[in-house]
């Protein structure tokens, strides 16, 4: 089984957008078409919640927004649906901590990247230890795109993590923009993860490219 280098990882999480077909007023093929010309370096199809698309409709925009990453040669990472992403033969897989063991799902999906979310310093390690290739930490700000979402927890666990030396790759996510990003980098993330931010945007292109710019200063000393 091929690993995935940490320093592949680190840059792939930097720009790292997240939709599904009901988190956009706009075509989503045409709003990830946007952020992905505005230079994203990573994509998750996420199709959860409220009139979200099933079965053969679901695969079929999967499949479409897959090529669309490839055109630009951008991974496509699926949200929880394992069958789905060994179907389409998608990137990765990204899954939460409702969503079975980490360890059984690498498993299953052999060579392609696995992120798990995780919301302690326990969670984190655990998933280190069943092999995910990056954990998504949140929600860092408060968001109104996730429902369910666990408490607020600022920037601190991302800071916990670097005191700690804990080593894989992070990405911070919930209620990031371009206004914050800066801040979710300096406090120790390799990447931030957005929702509505890039998919609500009048200009997905403009947003997407001013947020990147963020992340770009948040990297500097
Ligand atoms: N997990 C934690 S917060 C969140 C998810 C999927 C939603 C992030 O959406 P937004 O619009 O970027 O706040
Ligand atoms: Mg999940």
């Amino acid at each position: 089984m091929t690993n995935f280098n940490d320093q592949y990882i680190r840059d792939l999480l930097k720009v790292y957008f997240i939709m599904g077909s009901n988190n956009s007023v706009l075509d989503p093929e045409h709003v990830l078409t946007e952020a992905l010309k505005a230079g994203i370096t990573v994509f998750q199809f996420r199709e959860k919640g409220e009139e979200a698309l099933t079965g053969s409709e679901k695969t079929a925009l999967a499949t479409k927004l897959k090529n669309k990453c490839h055109a630009y040669n951008v991974p496509f990472i699926v949200n929880d649906d394992v069958d789905l992403a060994l179907e389409i033969d998608a990137d990765g897989i990204h899954i939460g901590q409702d969503d079975g063991k980490a360890e059984a799902v690498k498993k299953k999906i052999g060579n392609k990247i696995l992120g798990v979310s995780a919301h302690s310093l326990e969670e984190v390690k655990a998933a280190k230890i069943e092999g995910a290739h990056y954990v998504g930490i949140g929600p860092v700000f408060p968001t109104k795109t996730k429902k369910d979402a666990e408490p607020v927890r600022g920037t601190c666990l991302l800071q916990e993590l670097r005191q700690h030396s804990i080593k894989i790759p992070v990405v911070g996510i919930g209620g990031i923009t371009s206004m914050n990003a800066e801040d979710v980098m300096r406090a120790g993330a390799d990447g931030v993860a957005v929702i509505s931010e890039i998919s609500l945007a009048s200009s997905p292109f403009e947003r997407a490219s001013v947020l990147a710019d963020a992340v770009k200063r948040g990297m500097q000393k």
